[in-house]
């Protein structure tokens, strides 16, 4: 089983796709272990993006997703990684696939709508920044078994 990280971003609250977002996520059968809605401080915003440090589009990154509350999923599933960037679509929008979420709901790279972990050993850190071990609920589904094989 894995762990991803998924971020609903600014764009997604504002413009009232997070239902819509989380469906597709959800009717995939990944199961959300973690959910909050919060307001990402600048802090949190420049070391989860500390990867892109020094890029042009850094700073408009960070104001971007600083800029309004936030819905913060950790999903779990087989190669949830993977299956959670499928379900994304390629980063810019106008690349991604119809039918992902970039695809159907995007326009701009800057305004991409959700963030997905992109490598087990980023999923696994990125799940710790964002979420407190209790925060994390272990619990049983009984539509596993038409979901998993
Ligand atoms: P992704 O969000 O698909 O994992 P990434 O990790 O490469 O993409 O980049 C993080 C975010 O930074 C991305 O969602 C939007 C922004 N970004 C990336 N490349 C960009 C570019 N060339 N121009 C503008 N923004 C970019
Ligand atoms: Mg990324």
């Amino acid at each position: 089983m894995e762990r991803t990280l998924i971020i609903i971003k600014p764009d997604g609250v504002e413009r009232l796709l997070v239902g819509p977002i989380i469906t597709s996520f959800e009717q995939h059968g990944l199961k959300i272990v973690g959910m909050k809605m919060m307001q990402v401080s600048d802090a949190l915003a420049r070391e989860h993006y500390a990867v892109h440090e020094g890029q042009p589009f850094f700073e408009p990154l960070i104001e971007y997703i600083t800029s309004a509350p936030v819905v913060v999923m950790a999903l779990e599933g087989p190669e949830a990684i993977q299956m959670a960037r499928n379900t994304i679509g390629a980063t810019k929008p106008i690349e991604a696939t119809p039918g992902s979420i970039r695809g159907d709901f995007g326009m701009m790279v800057g305004r991409n709508l959700v963030h997905g972990s992109d490598s087990p050993e980023n999923a696994a850190a990125e799940v710790a920044l964002w979420f407190d071990e209790s925060e994390l609920l272990d619990y049983e589904r009984v539509v596993d078994r038409w979901i998993l094989e």
